[in-house]
């Protein structure tokens, strides 16, 4: 039965969806424009590019967030352990957010990677922070989906090992590679979170390459968010940062209806 969900979910739609989007949502790749960084996107699954944005500008955008945070209680989602902080839009709190939001360079990586024409639905605002059983920004381990996908993470906090960094399970995108985790664990093919104990024996076992995403405020990060990844459970100290979320611009309307609480007007 698991061998026909593969060769649905895994080729038949799949192709299906590259297809549609080949047709209807085409941008012609440049071969010559920011060569590393695809490179590393296909073959890592993220790229970083440190000092994005100055020390100055990072702290002038966190203190944006953490007023809003505070001041208005009823736009923001936060996870069921009270540690995960999110402003769905947060391009509209503040002209430096949307400066990033509406970036050309960060939407050209993505469309020169996926070959598509891409939208930054949203950028959302995050804060987090220790609290007992918390999952880390994101609740644990996950892909965002099986077809592609792309974000691009700026922290706004100097990130350590303690508190929450991006982590990724490197090229964990490849169809090779998922089709082997679903047969070796007796997972459904289309299944996108798991556990914690599963991730860390296969990293143990040296089955998978995780990748600990630390760096000072004003680091991006780059990635292909179909890739296994979280913001590691955050031991002490608190993580603000900023994450665009690009998608074929053909399907913005269906995703749009997935963020709860998605601010949609200025209010800068
Ligand atoms: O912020 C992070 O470190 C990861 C967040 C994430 O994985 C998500 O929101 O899906």
């Amino acid at each position: 039965m698991k061998i026909f969900k593969i060769i649905y979910y895994l080729f038949i739609k799949y192709y299906l969806y590259v297809l549609r989007q080949k047709i209807l949502n085409f941008k012609k790749i440049d071969k010559k424009k920011n060569t590393r960084i695809i490179k590393n996107l296909n073959k890592h699954g993220y790229y970083i590019i440190e000092n994005y944005i100055n020390h100055k500008n990072c702290e002038l955008i966190k203190k944006k967030i953490k007023k809003y945070i505070n001041n208005n209680p009823k736009n923001i989602i936060i996870d069921k352990h009270k540690s995960d902080f999110r402003i769905h839009g947060a391009e509209f709190i503040y002209s430096k957010i949307k400066k990033y939001s509406y970036s050309n360079f960060l939407k050209s990586i993505g469309e020169n990677y996926s070959g598509n024409r891409l939208v930054n639905l949203m950028t959302m605002a995050n804060m987090t922070k220790f609290t007992d059983g918390n999952k880390g920004s994101g609740s644990g381990w996950h892909r965002d989906g099986l077809n592609f996908q792309f974000k691009s993470i700026l922290y706004l906090s100097d990130v350590n090992l303690s508190n929450g960094p991006f982590e990724i399970i490197e090229n964990s995108k490849d169809r090779r590679e998922i089709i082997k985790f679903s047969i070796d664990n007796n997972i459904n093919p289309i299944e996108t979170r798991f556990s914690n104990y599963l991730i860390q024996k296969k990293i143990k076992n040296k089955k998978f390459k995780l990748k600990t995403l630390i760096g000072r405020k004003g680091t991006l990060i780059l990635v292909d968010t179909s890739c296994i990844h979280r913001g590691r459970p955050v031991k002490s100290g608190i993580r603000y940062a900023i994450t665009n979320y690009y998608y074929p611009k053909n399907l913005k309307k269906k995703y749009e209806t997935q963020f709860p609480k998605l601010l949609k007007k200025k209010i800068i």
